[in-house]
């Protein structure tokens, strides 16, 4: 049995909160700083790890409280936190006897960790303590005995301030699922905690080191404890790792007459949200990040459907930039038109084309919109090169290589346009048709994707309905490669078949609308989400996409219906968050699922140990060192923040980064020259080892 302890002083609060931004997970700030730190940063596997989110009755979410015997002892939440964030526990005995007191993570399902037999964990925890009685005990899940006591790890000391504390567990016994952890005081005295981490620190063999089972090529869904709390039809992934939820009025009648709009900040390391104040109802509007990190969001809902029939949804010309360092939404000028449901696409010099929605008096907007991002501005209409025709609600524009716009049909209800699928060139103001859409009348929230890599101008058109019909989706496929002479859409392989809400697989030739598309930093495409018809009927299914083998292989799929008004994008730290469901009887599912792809069961995450630079350059080669004791790095690359609604996020991309290997053994990092690849902005750099396996995401500047 292995049991180490280390402590080291307590770091000042804000230089550690930077750390942890940069380096996304808390445990991997931790790691990065600890002499003794473990080959391979993970995931920090603890849920509410800073108690910040709390249940109804006002206690830290996830946390169970437990004890036994004549002490005396009462249990509350402090404000006095190692880090100025979120709660610390407080225990406070102050008669012994016989028993103890202790708060762990609670024994369910989705707080208590996952763990894998033979794997090891490094737990840490922040702590004062007026009493040297107390000591780490930690409980396992045994799949057939349920929960029992596993061992006391660690002994604390007493400490007047905040002292880390972290110990590795030994290697997890056969038959346990989950464990949990917490200190364990039995003296008289006060005992603080925080800020709690478990990650997987084990150096698996190269060779059969999945060990997890059917999660080895499944991979597995974890519905968190937690809802969001706001109906997420829009999401943004910050520049910081955080997540921008934005429901404005959230397709409720009622809380848009009450003027309430709504949106949060989603922190996916500590599992706590921030409520933002949100100055106009951007439901359905359209958002982009800017080369500066900013988020540009313009239109929303100015009405919704008159009970006479007068009107319909009605198009907002209001425009906002949602900065992630202030948190704070600030005005900018307005649109030309009012534009509900439009598109936003990054071009390659960092300003922002826009083009389709409903106006003010719920018609089509036929009025394309640019941002310029220099004079942090809406151009007037004059200054705007101008189609007048109206391209659709939510239209899925893909900014090309050679700075062309690709309108993949891919677009929001049945209003379709002419032609299906079209190139753009904004300069010269020609639309060029493009053909091969198996199924152009059958569009409605099917999802587009810039395949990975970006520098092969591949792109895949998946499923599909039509909310006018009552014609089930498809489950067809379109690949087209953009680089052709005449690009032409191409069948791809059907999606799997799902199963339906009262078990029974879906009938040959059906599939999926309201799909999610999400580049891997493995170079795969996971498929998730959808439903059959309308908004009624959710599709069971979840299926990776390899662009090489032309392959969908069918996954876990998250257990949460996830139709209309539903999303789901990649964390830096390689898991994928999907959100929201939003069915006819107008209900809204608060659910939040993570899953965890695959390739983060197979063996040790290659760890970016630091990178020369974060300010990026077209045509620079960027200098990184990677620890990667599971065989060498074999790619690397950036992958574009999501800012997805609907199914769309025709901004979503993986640039590939060729590899220099230098004498010294550290990384050339190759960025591509064009910035039509790679729009200027902030960026999650991956590697991966030849098994696929990505480390965590480092942020980087492109400009
Ligand atoms: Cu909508």
């Amino acid at each position: 049995m292995r049991h180490r302890t280390l402590f080291r002083p307590k770091l000042r609060s804000a230089t550690r909160r930077l750390i942890a931004f940069l380096a996304v997970a808390a445990s991997s700030a931790m790691l990065g700083l600890t002499a003794a730190a473990p080959a391979h940063a993970s995931v920090n596997m603890v849920v509410n790890s800073d108690m910040q989110t709390l249940n109804s009755s006002g206690s830290p979410l996830c946390w169970e409280q437990s004890g036994y015997g004549t002490n005396v002892a009462s249990f509350s939440t402090s404000n006095e936190t190692e880090d100025g964030v979120g709660n610390a526990m407080q225990i406070s005995m102050t008669q012994a006897g016989t028993g103890d007191r202790k708060a762990m993570m609670q024994e369910s399902q989705s707080c208590a960790p996952d763990v894998t037999p033979g794997h090891q964990y490094q737990l840490g925890v922040w702590y004062m303590s007026t009493t040297a009685d107390a000591v780490i005990t930690m409980f396992r899940h045994d799949t057939q005995d349920g929960w029992v006591y596993w061992q006391d790890l660690t002994q604390l000391q007493v400490e007047s301030s905040y002292t880390y504390a972290t110990v590795d567990t030994p290697a997890i016994p056969a038959n346990t699922d989950q464990i949990t952890w917490g200190v364990t005081i039995y003296g008289v005295g006060t005992l603080l905690t925080d800020n709690y981490s478990t990650s997987d620190i084990t150096s698996p063999t190269s060779d059969a080191s999945c060990s997890a089972g059917a999660a080895c090529t499944q991979g597995s869904w974890q519905v968190l404890p937690f809802d969001s709390p706001v109906r997420a039809i829009h999401a943004v992934l910050l520049d910081n790792g955080d997540v921008l939820m934005i429901a404005g009025s959230g397709n409720d009648p009622n809380e848009f007459a009450a003027g309430t709009f709504e949106s949060a900040v989603y922190n996916p390391t500590t599992g706590s949200f921030t409520v933002i104040p949100t100055p106009s109802d951007m439901f359905c509007a359209g958002h982009v990040q800017l080369p500066n990190g900013n988020v540009l969001i313009l239109g929303g809902t100015g009405a919704y459907p008159a009970a006479d029939g007068s009107h319909g949804y009605e198009g907002l010309n209001t425009s906002y930039i949602f900065n992630p360092t202030t948190m704070a939404y600030e005005q900018v000028n307005n649109l030309n038109d009012g534009h509900w449901y439009p598109s936003a696409t990054e071009l390659g010099n960092g300003d922002v084309l826009s083009l389709g929605g409903l106006r003010a008096d719920s018609s089509g907007s036929v009025t394309a919109e640019y941002f310029s991002y220099a004079q942090m501005q809406w151009l007037p209409l004059s200054q705007v090169n101008q189609t007048w025709s109206f391209w659709g609600l939510y239209p899925a524009m893909v900014l090309m290589q050679n700075g062309d716009l690709f309108y993949t049909g891919s677009h929001v209800f049945g209003n379709n346009i002419t032609p299906d699928s079209s190139i753009y060139n904004y300069s010269t103001n020609t639309v060029t048709a493009v053909s091969g859409l198996q199924n152009p009348q059958m569009t409605d929230q099917s999802m587009s994707v810039l395949l990975p890599p970006a520098q092969n101008q591949e792109v895949l058109t998946a499923g599909g309905g039509n909310i006018d019909t009552t014609t089930p989706a498809v489950n067809t496929t379109d690949l087209i490669d953009l680089s052709a002479t005449d690009p032409t859409y191409t069948p791809g392989p059907t999606l799997p078949a799902g199963t339906l809400s009262d078990g029974s697989t879906e009938p040959a030739g059906e599939g999926k609308m309201y799909v999610s598309l999400v580049d891997l930093p493995n170079g795969h495409v996971l498929e998730t989400g959808g439903g059959l018809i309308d908004r009624e009927e959710p599709v069971y299914e979840a299926s990776i996409y390899d662009p090489i083998a032309n392959t969908f292989s069918e996954v876990a799929s998250d257990p949460v219906p996830r139709t209309y008004h539903s999303s789901a994008f990649l964390l830096p730290d390689g898991r994928v968050m999907a959100v929201g469901n939003n069915p006819g009887d107008g209900s809204f599912d608060m659910r939040v699922s993570v899953y965890t792809p695959p390739y983060l069961y197979d063996g040790a995450r290659p760890q970016i140990t630091s990178v020369a630079n974060t300010e990026w350059t077209y045509g620079s080669t960027q200098h990184v060192t990677v620890d990667s004791t599971d065989g060498a790095v074999t790619s690397a690359e950036l992958i574009r923040p999501a800012a997805v609604t609907h199914s769309s996020d025709p901004d979503q991309r993986f640039v590939d980064l060729p590899i220099t290997v230098n004498a010294d053994g550290s990384l050339g990092l190759n960025v591509t020259d064009n910035d039509n690849i790679a729009p200027p902005g902030y960026y999650m750099l991956f590697v991966e080892n030849a098994d696929g396996v990505p480390s965590i995401a480092q942020w980087v500047h492109l400009t």
